[in-house]
């Protein structure tokens, strides 16, 4: 799979990705990552790439023609009939979740664009932006973080970018419930002992205890995802229970 990162600031990108597990599977070539700079597409000779908004306002816009031919440049190299998938991060975009990140890593090809300053000319987005992505209800100063969060997230998809194979995969197994507590070397630390049925080697227990560990984990901190999540009437019950004894908790939140 071929990331294309259009942005202003190309070394924030590389050096996001060139590093840990996205910078082995780049140098491994099982993915590749290119960086184009907007900014070697200007057309004047002070490489500006902004301008003042129609209107008046705060701030400064990036301006179309920079954006649009660097777009272009990528696409004249991706060089498929088939258009690739442009997408622009966004506040104004749907949250990224790990559904959207799946879809993401059926494509070949992914160009992102980064927008900077207090955004872009809409006529550029009309004609080039396929999808609209937000990293949370949050503002940032530019959308290269959203844009490498979501470069992560759809690599570690990609088959061979996570040397652990079955990781991934298991994944769906717990599909719409939180990760269970894991433990390693010392036993005790800190006066904490590893939970026993750990060190059972009783293998079908520590799976069921984990699974109630994720129900447990799930009703407690993100009840919204039991809904999808796939429990058994044994798991609902659990879940009730846990949904009982925080439910006051929520009520006190309500009322400050
Ligand atoms: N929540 C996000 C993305 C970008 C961003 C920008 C228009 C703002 C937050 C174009 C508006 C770019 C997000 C840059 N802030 N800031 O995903």
């Amino acid at each position: 799979m071929n990331f294309h990162v259009l942005t202003l600031f190309p070394d924030m990108i590389r050096d996001g990705l060139m590093a840990s597990i996205t910078g082995r599977a780049i140098k491994a070539g099982i993915i590749s990552l290119e960086v184009v700079n907007i900014r070697d597409y200007t057309e004047n000779k002070h490489k500006k790439v902004d301008d003042y908004p129609y209107g008046g306002g705060a701030g400064m816009l990036m301006q179309a023609q920079p954006v649009y031919d660097a777009w272009e440049a990528v696409n004249r190299r991706i060089g498929t009939e088939k258009k690739t998938r442009v997408v622009f991060l966004s506040p104004q975009g749907n949250t990224f979740n790990q559904h959207m990140a799946k879809e993401f890593a059926k494509e070949e090809d992914l160009i992102f664009l980064c927008g900077h300053y207090e955004g872009i000319d809409e006529r550029v987005l009309e004609e080039i932006v396929t999808d609209v992505v937000s990293a949370g209800d949050y503002v940032l100063t530019g959308g290269e973080l959203p844009a490498m969060m979501v470069v992560d997230a759809v690599a570690r998809l990609v088959p061979g970018v996570l040397h652990n194979d079955v990781s991934a995969e298991f994944e769906s197994f717990q599909d719409h419930l939180l990760e269970y507590p894991q433990y390693s070397r010392p036993e005790v630390w800190h006066g904490k002992a590893v939970p026993p049925v750990l060190l059972s080697g009783h293998h079908a227990n520590v799976e069921r205890w984990r699974r109630r560990q994720s129900v447990i984990r799930t009703a407690e901190n993100r009840p919204d995802l039991l809904e999808q999540a796939q429990l058994t009437q044994e798991e609902k019950e659990l879940a009730a229970d846990i949904l009982r004894k925080t439910s006051c908790h929520f009520d006190a939140d309500m009322v400050d």
